[in-house]
């Protein structure tokens, strides 16, 4: 039934599009350092990586041990991978120049959703690959690049099985990871559907939304006696990569909206390595992103770890969304 390996789909897809052969070995090169990660998240209490690394990051998170084992081999490989020229990651302060003469950059989450973990829910891996734009030494400015300028986004979810998604522009592919550590094509152009009946967000935290994001979910709550004329349901994962990956598979609509907890935070999610890869794949997908006032992707970025609200998945909702905060 499924017999394409990932190496076959690649020539075939590069070919097809052109594309440029260090990108691909730069995609592979990524994809090979989850395969390693998945193998650790498997283990898990058999292999001692559960529970606190004992230290914390620049997001002023504790860290847990397989985010910083995460890290290292995502790092460890970029570093032996000539194209790549530098990296940022969520778990370090700055960027990591790997290879003088390297032609792209790698940002990544290396372990989002990480506080799922020793609660064995799905964690994964979010990548984001953009061009150096200049040549001489890396500076941080040239890892500032809106979200368009992706030539590469993806992730690993490491879940019920291990799941490869990816766009380098011309649709998404899906990939499950099998026993020879394969992953093998399984899902040939993911397409969102423009409505949904399905929305994600943390309900906790209702109290501190604005008020346009109050109404946009009571409308919801409201149900088929409210404006939206439909009855909704609810799931919250608190792991964006599979919320992103169900989305992919069924439709939604997903929300980590500003809240007045930090005002001076514009969200929770990260715009470089978490919003902007994601976003690429949902409008790839034939969905939208914003941040609940304009595309996520058009976001022209000032620094490498800043914070963003998320608004993802579904076309007509995305628009709701958009209009009550812009009327
Ligand atoms: P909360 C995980 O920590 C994460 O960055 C995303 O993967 C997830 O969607 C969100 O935060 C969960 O946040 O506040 O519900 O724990």
């Amino acid at each position: 039934m499924f017999c394409t390996p990932l190496s076959d789909f690649l020539n075939q897809h590069f070919q097809q599009n052109n594309l440029s052969g260090s990108l691909k070995e730069t995609l592979s090169a990524i994809i090979n350092a989850c395969v390693a990660i998945s193998a650790k998240t498997r283990q898990g209490a058999l292999s001692g990586v559960l529970g606190e690394a004992g230290s914390g990051n620049i997001q002023g998170e504790n860290q847990k041990k397989l985010d910083v084992i995460a890290n290292d081999i995502l790092i460890n490989a970029l570093r032996q991978t000539p194209m790549v020229a530098g990296i940022a990651s969520e778990e370090e302060d700055t960027f990591v120049e790997t290879n003088e003469h390297g032609k792209y950059l790698v940002l990544f989450d290396p372990l989002d959703g990480s506080s799922n973990i020793d609660v064995n829910i799905s964690v994964g891996t979010i990548f984001s690959v953009l061009k150096k734009p200049s040549s001489g030494s890396l500076k941080l400015d040239d890892f500032l690049q809106n979200g368009r300028n992706q030539v590469a986004a993806g992730y690993v979810l490491y879940g019920v099985q291990t799941q490869l998604v990816f766009t380098v522009g011309q649709g998404v592919f899906g990939f499950t990871l099998n026993d020879n550590n394969q992953f093998i094509l399984t899902k040939n152009d993911f397409r969102l559907p423009e409505s949904t009946a399905e929305f994600a967000i943390n309900m906790s935290n209702q109290r501190h939304w604005e008020s346009p994001m109050q109404n946009y979910i009571a409308e919801l709550l409201a149900g088929k006696d409210g404006v939206r004329g439909k009855n909704y349901n609810m799931r919250w994962v608190a792991s964006m990569v599979a919320e992103v990956h169900r989305i992919l598979t069924r439709g939604g609509v997903f929300l980590y909206p500003f809240d007045y907890r930090d005002p001076n935070k514009p969200g929770k999610l990260r715009l470089m390595y978490e919003a902007n890869p994601m976003s690429l794949l949902i409008e790839q997908a034939g969905g939208a992103s914003s941040n609940a006032h304009q595309n996520i992707l058009d976001i022209q970025p000032t620094g490498l770890h800043q914070r963003v609200a998320v608004v993802l998945g579904a076309k007509e909702e995305v628009a709701r969304v958009n209009l009550l905060h812009n009327p």
